[in-house]
């Protein structure tokens, strides 16, 4: 389990400013222009967002951490790169190819897709599939809103994702460490689930740019490489789409990629992770079944082999 908040912490007391700002003069001791760099978001707006019923009762990781333990292989491949390369991103204007199987396709604006959208704050799990993990308070609305805004038609049985290519910005790119770009995707039940969500925020604030500013995707019960960042093109298609650590390594990524403690990496376990903020001592905690969400997503993968389709 993550932690639990000793103080009782629930997401109505992450959301209000004077709480953030209390935060962030928490870290501001350990560097406040490093933050300010790597968030990116120092002076921009507050974002107005509405607490959600699926939050729960899970103590969030501070920004310092949830901005400086990335993997973002855009800007390398250690931890520590996107918070000192990613500040270089362009994130405005940014626009988002909607296209294959739906009714509106185009190139949309971000703040045509953000308009009038009522951001909420989602404090989820999320377990990267190194088994390490933290607690993030995401804003961000259910991608399900945009699709169906869209409308994806019924010939759609997936949605495909990919980040910004764009390596004169993204030094990671320079290299062929993935085959750029990045690429996910999700079944379309997944990408309708009421948990999935595009988030542009954190704490309040819009996205940092080391978490994938301005728009990536967040699927809590699922391993941290299925949440796309820094998204540029949706795809609605009939077949299962190709995904980035899936064509690097079938055998260790699977499609589905589901929090799944009873079935470990061919290198390691699943059976336990590390929470990042714990401290040097703390002891590795037991790794919940999709990632403590079973209740809200166990359904959709009702009759399936979860051994086989890992
Ligand atoms: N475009 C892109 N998206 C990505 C990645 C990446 O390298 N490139 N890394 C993934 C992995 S492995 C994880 S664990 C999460 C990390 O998200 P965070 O840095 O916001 O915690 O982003 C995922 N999304
Ligand atoms: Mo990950």
């Amino acid at each position: 389990m993550p932690a639990k908040s000793r103080s009782r912490l629930t997401e109505a007391d992450v959301t209000p400013k004077e709480v953030y700002l209390n935060r962030r003069q928490i870290i501001a001791g350990a560097g406040a222009l490093a933050l300010a760099g790597a968030g990116g978001g120092a002076t921009a707006a507050t974002l107005a967002t509405v607490p959600s019923k699926y939050s729960g009762d899970l103590k969030p990781n501070t920004l310092h951490d949830i901005t400086h333990y990335n993997n973002f292989y855009e800007f390398g491949t250690a931890k520590t790169d996107p918070a000192r390369y990613a500040d270089k991103l362009t994130t405005s204007p940014w626009s988002i190819e909607i296209g294959g199987l739906v009714d509106k396709p185009g190139s949309y604006a971000l703040d045509d897709v953000t308009k009038g959208v009522t951001l909420e704050s989602r404090i989820y799990r999320f377990r990267c599939v190194e088994a390490w993990s933290m607690v993030i308070p995401w804003d961000g609305f259910p991608l399900a809103s945009l699709l169906n805004r869209v409308g994806v038609q019924p010939a759609a049985k997936y949605i495909a994702f990919e980040t910004l290519m764009r390596p004169s910005e993204m030094p990671g790119q320079r290299s062929n460490l993935l085959p750029w770009p990045y690429r996910e995707g999700l079944r379309i039940d997944e990408a309708m689930h009421p948990l999935t969500i595009l988030a542009t925020g954190i704490y309040g604030e819009p996205m940092p740019k080391p978490d994938g500013a301005p728009i990536r995707l967040v699927v809590p019960w699922k391993y941290g490489f299925k949440s796309i960042k820094s998204i540029v093109k949706i795809t609605a298609v009939a077949d299962q789409p190709p995904t980035t650590w899936n064509m690097m390594a079938p055998g260790e990524y699977g499609f589905y990629s589901n929090v799944n403690p009873q079935v470990d990496h061919p290198r390691w376990s699943q059976a336990t992770e590390r929470q990042i903020g714990g401290g040097l001592f703390a002891p590795r905690v037991p790794t919940l079944m999709f990632n403590g969400y079973g209740e809200e997503v166990a359904a959709l993968y009702a009759g399936m082999d979860l051994r086989k389709n890992y």
